[in-house]
């Protein structure tokens, strides 16, 4: 809240605050999030704390509105918002506001880090807004451990692949050591999704996918309500017995808690029971909310016209059906609401939990109470003794209601006694318990070996591999059969995975090319096997049996590279390494002082602009190559159709491994075709076209070592 340009702390509406609120209150913490008001309108206080709550400190995360707009509005509420809760047409696809949704989660995580020092606290991350969080914060605080929870649905893998971010929001999730979900299902789409889009492996049996070398713990944990706050409320309201019955909805704006489609069902009540005519009245309490978004400015509009209409239609004298509510009410108020309430009417058409039907439960001590509750809230799951509805249908929520009117006291208190028995044993501190209990046993469970994530690469590549009789093997050359090393003339191959590229180059059904940013010359000499294909700078040169090949446009540009690197010569720069190529020039900065390597990248980026030249940047190391567009990507191709024929997909598997971002371009070429793997920690990629990842060289040579014995017998894992 805005006090001045200062920011005042205030409890705000919503699930997520009512369910942590007094869990952070009792046990101490730091709540790190966003405080609701745009970075302009505001000055930083690095720290807030609340006067009733001394133990918890609050950070805010500023957010500029352009943020706001693009990572709050745009991508969480009006792509995963919708798509989650299976609003599909609803969904807006936005890869600017997906960009910024990973950098303004890379800022909580680095708010996160530094609130954190080198604590090896657990931090508790919460919701579909900070999907990618665990992922940077992986990165920032490796010694922390995170758990990760879901309030809202995670929908089935159908729908859920229908966002082109998919993979990046997964592997966000799979950074953290558990995650959890309100029920079963939303767990077990989950793991579908895991299975299916990374390719993880999955072991249903103990709730874990094993990605990155880390087994994930998935457990399921149906959020709740402060079951002492909600008795307390009650008991502080006098019971009324009431001449009219009354039917209540309590909902935050949003077209996903249907109250529109529960409006009609008390017009169809009207219609079709006359006799309720005078004897009912529906209280419709909606808390207003994201009142940013166009279509909830659009839907209140509706249920403003719709409340009016009904009204309109079937007030008498001295009685309205509807009464609404189209404000916040304080907590006493609110319970003092669901006390009076003969029936709740809690009918979203999708809900990740629902903690109104809960608190209406909690509200009803002498349990006359009926409530009504949709199949399709998470709640439904639990409360499994509520008269359940399809809540699209206006007929069959008139047909539930009629029922709930004229139910017969003892079932209403069976029900209703049945119904609080659960809530009063699984309230909210039983929610924070069983997750934190679950999260430590996650962070506890040992990491996984190099070898065993080698393992898992091959046990999905195996059935793929065996459906055709060849296998080409396109690998990089530094970085992936190699270490990186300080210069580029001491990374050589060892002995043993020398060993493997032999046996892989003595075996029929392999074809082993080298894919590699090197010369040519340098690399056959490096290498030294007979009968390999090297694919040189970048693709600009190509040799092997049958093979001697230059693009000819590349050509031209040799003298240009040659004056390009005495230019970066002449830069003179302290550790700077200049590698002259023949068609391409890199500048290597590894041995360059930390502090000064940005500027030197600079200086060296200005003079290969001058000269034209196309700037790619590997591991330390910037490169000039000719603006032509032919990279190992289009290489790769061309190479494989020279050797196998255009229709080798059709006889012959191609599998591509690479460390750098110029293997993006061979991944992104291949993908479809063949399959490809990257070497490094995915955590700590940007993004990357990879089907698959391995953490070094090491791992890649264990993989070889097994496609090189196995590929002519068959005979794979
Ligand atoms: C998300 C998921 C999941 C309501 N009106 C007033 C008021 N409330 C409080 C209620 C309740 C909370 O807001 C609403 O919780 P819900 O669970 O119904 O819904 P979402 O806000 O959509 O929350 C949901 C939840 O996260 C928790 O994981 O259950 O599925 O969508 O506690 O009491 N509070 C006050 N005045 C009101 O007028 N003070």
């Amino acid at each position: 809240m805005r006090e001045g340009r200062s920011v005042r702390l205030e409890r705000s509406p919503g699930g997520l605050v009512s369910a942590l609120d007094p869990v952070l209150r009792a046990r101490g913490g730091t709540w790190i999030g966003w405080s609701g008001l745009p970075r302009e309108e505001t000055t930083a206080d690095a720290a807030l704390a609340l006067p009733d709550a001394p133990g918890v400190r609050y950070v805010d995360v500023p957010l500029t509105s352009h943020e706001l707009s693009a990572y709050y509005h745009g991508f969480s509420n009006r792509t995963l918002w919708p798509l989650f809760h299976y609003f599909v047409g609803r969904t807006e696809i936005d890869g600017a506001n997906w960009r910024v949704y990973d950098r303004v989660n890379e800022r909580f995580a680095a708010a996160t880090a530094t609130a954190l020092g080198d604590r090896e606290a657990m931090v508790w991350i919460h919701d579909y807004q900070l999907l990618r969080a665990p992922h940077h914060l992986r990165r920032l605080a490796p010694q922390a451990s995170l758990a990760f929870f879901l309030h809202v649905p995670f929908p089935a893998v159908d729908v859920y692949r229908l966002l082109p971010w998919s993979r990046e929001l997964l592997r966000g999730m799979l950074a953290s050591d558990h995650v959890g979900f309100h029920i079963h299902r939303y767990a077990t789409n989950f793991l579908d999704s895991a299975e299916e889009l990374l390719g993880c492996t999955v072991d249903r049996d103990r709730q874990l996918v094993h990605f990155d070398g880390r087994a994930v713990g998935v457990g399921i944990h149906p959020i709740s309500i402060d079951v002492d706050e909600a008795v307390r409320l009650t008991a502080q309201v006098p019971r009324q017995p009431n001449a009219t019955r009354q039917i209540l909805g309590v909902d935050r704006l949003d077209y996903t808690k249907g109250v529109i489609e529960r409006l009609d069902a008390i017009e169809r009540l009207l219609e079709r029971y006359p006799s309720y005519r005078r004897r009912i009245r529906f209280t419709q309490v909606l808390v207003p909310s994201r009142e940013h978004v166009r279509t909830y400015a659009e839907l209140k509009r509706e249920i403003d016209e719709r409340v009016g209409r009904i009204n309109g239609r079937f007030s008498e004298d001295g009685w309205t059906p509807i009464r609404y509510f189209a404000r916040s009410l304080d907590r006493a108020e609110l319970f003092a609401a669901y006390r009076g309430a003969d029936v709740a009417l809690v009918t979203p058409l999708r809900d990740g939990m629902n903690l109104v039907a809960k608190e209406y439960v909690m509200s009803q001590p002498e349990g006359d109470g009926v409530l009504v509750l949709s199949e399709l809230a998470g709640a439904a799951d639990e409360l499994q003794e509520a008269l359940m509805v399809t809540p699209f249908d206006p007929d069959a929520v008139a047909t539930a209601l009629h029922r709930a009117l004229s139910m017969p006291a003892d079932e209403r208190r069976a029900r209703m006694a049945a119904l609080r028995a659960h809530v009063r044993t699984h309230d909210v501190h039983a929610w924070v318990e069983g997750f934190l209990r679950a999260a430590d046993v996650a962070t506890q469970r040992p990491p996984q070996a190099a070898e065993p994530r080698s393992r898992a690469v091959r046990g999905r590549l195996a059935p793929w591999l065996a459906e055709r009789s060849r296998v080409a093997l396109l690998l990089d050359y530094d970085g992936t059969l190699t270490p990186i090393v300080d210069h580029p003339d001491r990374a050589l191959l060892s002995p043993e995975t020398r060993a493997v590229l032999e046996d892989a180059r003595r075996n029929p059904a392999v074809d082993l090319i080298l894919v590699t940013g090197r010369g040519l010359d340098d690399i056959r000499a490096k290498v030294d096997i007979a009968g390999i294909t090297y694919v040189a700078s970048h693709g600009f040169e190509i040799a092997g049996p049958g093979i001697t090949w230059r693009h000819g446009a590349a050509a031209r540009w040799e003298a240009v590279v040659g004056e390009t690197a005495a230019e970066l010569e002449a830069l003179r720069v302290a550790g700077a390494l200049v590698e002259r190529k023949r068609y391409t020039v890199a500048f290597h900065y590894r041995g360059v002082d930390p502090a000064a390597r940005s500027a030197a990248r600079a200086a060296a980026e200005a003079v290969l602009r001058k000269r034209r030249l196309k700037v790619t940047d590997g591991k330390l190391v910037a490169e000039g190559r000719p603006p032509i567009a032919w990279d190992k990507g289009s290489a790769v191709l061309w190479v494989l159709a020279q050797r196998h024929g255009a229709d080798w997909p059709a006889h012959l598997r191609a599998l591509y491994i690479g460390d750098d971002v110029t293997d993006e371009d061979a991944f992104r070429a291949l993908h479809g075709l063949g399959r490809s793997i990257r070497v490094g920690d995915p955590r700590t990629l940007a993004e990357s076209a990879a089907d698959e990842f391995l953490p070094d060289p090491d791992a890649v040579r264990d993989l070889l070592r097994w496609c090189a014995s196995g590929a002519s017998s068959g005979q794979r894992e």
